[in-house]
Parts: C-alpha cells; structure tokens; sequence
C-alpha cells in the first residue's frame, strides 16, 4: 500500500517511522510519503492560511496550495493508471470505525490531508470529490488542534490489517470490533507469567487446560467488560446474538 500525507508539520508525523508501521516500512510492505504543503506556496512568508469569508474566529487553509499539492501527488502516481483514497480529518466528519479501517485498508492507495486552523477551503473537497473517492473522517467526539493526530491513528489502524504486518495473523481475530463471533464484544481481560504477582493469581480456569471453558470464560469476561464499559454496543447488538450465560451477566 502507498500513503501520501500532505501538511505544514512534516517532523509531526516522525512516529511513522517507529514500531509496527516503521518496521511495515522497512520491510516494503508500506510506502508512505510525507509532503510539506508549503512546498506548493509562490509568496515570501508561504501563506497557506487566510480570514474566513463572511467573518467569524480563526483563520481558513487557502486552496490554492492543496490544490497544486493535491495535483502532483495524484500526478506522481499517474503511472498505475491508479487514483488514491483521498481522507480528509475534521471533527465534523464520519466517524472512523474499525470497519471503515478494514476497507481502506483493501485500497491500494491512500492520501491524507490533515488541516490545521478551522479546516480547508470547502472548493478543496468538492474540486477532488469530483474526481476521487473522498471521505472525510473524524477520530472521536472531541477537538483536537489539527489532523495530524489523527492521521497517526489512521495510519496504524489501517497498516496493522496489512498483509504480513503483524507478526502473528490470528492477533487481530479477537480484537475489540473485530467481526465475528465476538462481534460488537471489548475483548476481556489477559495475563501472563508469573502465575502470582503481589499476591495476585491467575483466574484457574485458564490453568485448566479446558480449551472449551477457556472460550466460554473469555465471551463471558467480554460481555461483563462491553456492559461495563460500552453499554451502547451491548444495546444495539441482536437479541439472537446473546445467549443464556450472558442473561445471568
Ligand atoms: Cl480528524 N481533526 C480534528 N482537528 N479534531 C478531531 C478529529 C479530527 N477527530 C476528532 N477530533
């Protein structure tokens, strides 16, 4: 998979180059680009922000340089024939899901375009929106001062389901939203050695050797930690996904 990350804070996006997205790198399973959008400014001071038309606080990334930014990167890649993914961060976007990690992690070529100050020329998206597929996204239900933070989280979202990413294939079988069996379910509690710590042991069920009451204790840990925790996942979830076990949680 490609990434392209186009923003005014290049050394922001340093962490790409450390543990499992710096080792997908290495081993060429990632290709990822970081742009400094200032690069496509022409004046002295290499504007990229202005006033926001119509008043109001704060200041609007001007088109014109993601427009020449947006242009050579899509260029750059011309070749393939191929058009990138375009994801564009704002809190006012579609939630980020692990479902939506899936997918994009299935497209060949993805370019991101955090923003900083209120967010980008508006023509921006609508100019690729004509020509790529363009999702905006957001990472949760607070503010953050730009799109790079988030970018990170994308990024390792999606590079982990990379085939040949992660070590062990079957690790991201049981994660929290994951599909499957568990679906819909935080995962549980998990241990290791040593088998008593200040004290405290481990649940003796999963020194039993018992591969069928091992499942049965994790999905039961699961289910007490989603209600704990997520109550809202518990509500949406189908009534037929639950069975007797959970109606005693
Ligand atoms: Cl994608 N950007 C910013 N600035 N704040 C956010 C966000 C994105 N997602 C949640 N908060």
């Amino acid at each position: 998979m490609r990434i392209d990350v186009v923003t005014i804070f290049p050394e922001y996006l340093e962490p790409l180059n450390v543990s499992l997205v710096g080792k997908a790198r290495a081993r060429g399973r990632l290709d990822v680009r970081i742009h400094d959008l200032r690069e496509w400014t022409h004046d002295k001071h290499n504007t990229v922000d202005d006033t926001p038309y119509g008043g109001g606080p704060g200041m609007v990334m001007k088109p014109e340089p993601w427009g020449e930014a947006l242009d050579a990167v899509i260029e750059s890649g011309a070749q393939g024939a191929e058009l990138p993914v375009l994801v564009v961060p704002t809190p006012s976007g579609r939630p980020f899901t692990q479902e939506l990690a899936v997918e994009l992690s299935e497209k060949p070529w993805l370019v991101f375009t955090p923003a900083r100050y209120e967010g980008i020329d508006r023509r921006v998206i609508e100019e690729y929106g004509d020509r790529l597929d363009v999702r905006e996204v957001s990472i949760g239900d607070y503010v953050l001062a730009g799109g790079e933070a988030p970018v990170l989280v994308m990024i390792e979202a999606v590079a982990r389901l990379l085939p040949g990413v992660l070590g062990n294939a079957e690790s991201h079988r049981d994660d929290s939203f994951a599909p499957g069996a568990m679906a819909d379910l935080l995962e549980g509690p998990v241990y290791t050695k040593p088998p008593e710590w200040r004290g405290r042991g481990i649940p003796d069920v999963l020194l039993s050797g018992h591969h069928g009451k091992i499942a049965r204790w994790r999905r039961d840990e699961a289910f007490r930690r989603t209600v704990r925790n997520r109550p809202d996942l518990v509500e949406r979830t189908d009534p037929a996904a639950f069975d007797k076990k959970d109606r005693e949680i």
